[in-house]
């Protein structure tokens, strides 16, 4: 049986905030670095926890981010959209400094963007968007990521495997939130089977050559597929053209040509929308929240589960017992913490 080990979540960023600080990093994107991953962690989001330490190492080592960037706010005054400029830093810190005043404006207005750009950007979504439902507000958010997504009917890497999230706030219960990656599986999830020795699932990936493999390595040569064929490979688009050539930032096959790799995290911007479901609601029928619960108790009702129930109930068992590590999670933090 494998050995665990339980961590505070309190520990648990002390200990990754340390890393980061020695590695370099200013105290604004080690924080923000330590929140995400930490909570990735305490969610049982394996693919976007603790594992994702030694990549932005890696790539703070590249020099294709900047480790002290201090992201500067334009607010754009009077208009929908509120943008931050990263200035080559990790896209976390960014978005923490744009929130407050794009929430407040998404509220003014019924609708604002939050644009980020020239943002390093390795993490999961959700984080951002419950970030936004817990002020009140629905959220969209996409980034592109590198090429290493083929398009439907096509046997080369392409998009990114472009994550795409969405949140309702619940005034009193956790929000809907659902957050994916629009390629199968995020690229994340390829590398732990390849670390684990472990196959993948059929109808993941293609080789170099064009035809389906079930091996980790030849995948990470190859093509990752689109999730829903058609439908997976559109959204994907779709993400390019928003979240990259409308924000006036890289595409998946520029960031690709940019970094040389897919082992370092990718530079890119990223979009994020939220809305205002009382100013859309306004005077129709009926308040858009109780609507909401009567449609989610119908989902429920059927034996269904909602996206992050999942999640929120491993977030449930870290608060209450700590987050559970195995011991070569353990000896990867303290060998991170002396380097
Ligand atoms: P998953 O397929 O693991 O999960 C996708 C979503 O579906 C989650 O919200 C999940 O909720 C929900 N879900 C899963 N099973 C069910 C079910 N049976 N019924 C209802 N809902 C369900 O995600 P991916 O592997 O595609 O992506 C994982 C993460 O990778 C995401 O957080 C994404 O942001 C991140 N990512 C980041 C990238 C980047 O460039 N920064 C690129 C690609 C991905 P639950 O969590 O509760 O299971
Ligand atoms: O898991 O696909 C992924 C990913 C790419 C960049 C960050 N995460």
């Amino acid at each position: 049986m494998t050995q665990t080990s339980r961590l505070t979540i309190a520990d648990l960023h002390q200990r990754v905030d340390a890393i980061f600080r020695k590695a370099g990093l200013n105290a604004q994107q080690a924080g923000a670095l330590a929140r995400v991953i930490v909570a990735g962690e305490r969610d049982a989001c394996k693919s976007h926890g603790i594992y994702r330490i030694e990549g932005a190492l890696r790539t703070v080592k590249a020099g294709k981010v900047k480790p002290d960037a201090v992201p500067e706010l334009d607010l754009n005054q009077g208009s929908a959209i509120v943008r931050v400029d990263a200035k080559g830093g990790f896209a976390n810190p960014a978005f923490e400094l744009g929130l407050p005043a794009f929430a407040e404006r998404a509220r003014a207005l019924g609708l604002a963007a939050l644009v980020i750009n020239d943002c390093s950007h390795f993490s999961a979504l959700w984080p951002e968007v419950e970030a936004v439902t817990g002020q009140g507000l629905a959220a969209l958010v996409m980034c592109p990521s590198y090429a290493t997504v083929a398009p439907t009917g096509g046997s080369k890497p392409l998009l990114g495997t472009n994550p795409f999230a969405f949140g309702w706030p619940r005034p009193d219960h956790a929000p809907y939130v659902f957050d994916f990656a629009t390629s199968v599986a995020a690229r994340g999830e390829l590398e732990l089977h390849r670390r684990a020795g472990k196959p993948l699932p059929e109808g993941w990936a293609i080789d170099a050559d064009g035809h389906p493999t079930t091996d980790p390595e030849a995948a990470l040569a190859g093509a990752m597929l689109p999730f829903g064929g058609h439908k997976g490979s559109a959204i994907g688009t779709m993400i390019e053209l928003l979240a990259g050539i409308m924000i006036g930032d890289l595409t998946s096959p520029e960031v690709l040509d940019y970094l040389g790799t897919t082992t370092l995290a990718p530079m890119h911007g990223e979009l994020i929308i939220a809305l205002s479901p009382e100013a859309f609601a306004a005077g129709r029928p009926g308040n858009p929240f109780a609507r909401a619960e009567n449609l989610f108790e119908s989902i429920v009702g059927q034996g269904a589960r909602l996206p992050s129930q999942r999640r929120f109930a491993a977030r449930a068992k870290s608060e209450a017992e700590g987050i559970a590590l195995t011991a070569a999670e353990m000896e990867q933090l303290g060998r991170l913490l002396e380097k």
